[in-house]
């Protein structure tokens, strides 16, 4: 194979984060947007556990988590390497507090019709508990961690975004004054402009 292949679905928020650590570590791969209802027989070949990203590199070798993307990715860039020692396990304990918490919160908050234990405020409510973290950590900051982007930024925005975007207009109104600007400035960005182009669905 020419290029290392992604497979991807452009609105799948882990996707977009390994589709960005890709780009901002200027490697080329070639993107094969997928139907998630028909998987091409290839993705689920190398990756039965049939969700996207997956990451086939040109020696066969296959990743198949999108955080293992990134941090594949962006083994040698700033984003990993200016993190400190001491800010690392800070920083994979917040993205894992994104994929897992936060994850489901937004999950109900989105269809709370199948989460029918709460009702949506309260499903709202407990996202609010990491956007209030998030807001903590970013007085005084630009990022997450400091006054230039990490992983961090990179792997939770996209899923900050979706929740955002349930009731744009509750969330204008939220005491997060300082996790909007984040967001603005990161949905903004050339980059996710750049990886969020359109792309015909791959076949087979
Ligand atoms: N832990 C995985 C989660 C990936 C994931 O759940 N992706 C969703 C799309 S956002 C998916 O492919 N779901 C399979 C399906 O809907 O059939 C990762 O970080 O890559």
């Amino acid at each position: 194979m020419a290029l290392p292949i992604l497979y991807s679905y452009r609105r799948c928020p882990y996707a977009m984060r390994a589709r960005m650590a890709l780009k901002l570590a200027n490697i080329d791969v070639e993107i094969r947007e997928i139907s998630l209802r028909e998987k091409p027989a290839h993705m689920l070949q190398v990756s039965p556990k049939g969700t996207v990203p997956v990451l086939v590199l040109q020696d066969g070798s296959v990743i198949e988590q999108s955080l293992e993307i990134m941090q594949w990715a962006l083994k040698t860039h700033a984003l990993q390497t200016n993190i400190h020692a001491a800010s690392r396990a800070s920083v994979l304990a917040l993205i894992s507090e994104n994929d897992d918490a936060f994850k489901c919160a937004l999950d109900a908050y989105k269809y709370p019709e199948r989460y029918p234990n709460k009702t949506q405020s309260q499903h709202r409510a407990d996202g609010g508990v990491f956007l209030q973290k998030l807001e903590n950590l970013l007085q005084g900051n630009l990022y997450l961690f400091g006054a230039i982007p990490s992983l961090a930024d990179v792997a939770i925005f996209p899923f900050v975004r979706q929740f955002a975007a349930v009731d744009a207009n509750w969330f204008e109104t939220t005491p997060y004054p300082k996790l909007r600007i984040w967001l603005r400035t990161l949905v903004e960005s050339k980059l996710f402009a750049n990886i969020m182009q359109k792309q015909p669905t791959y076949i087979e």
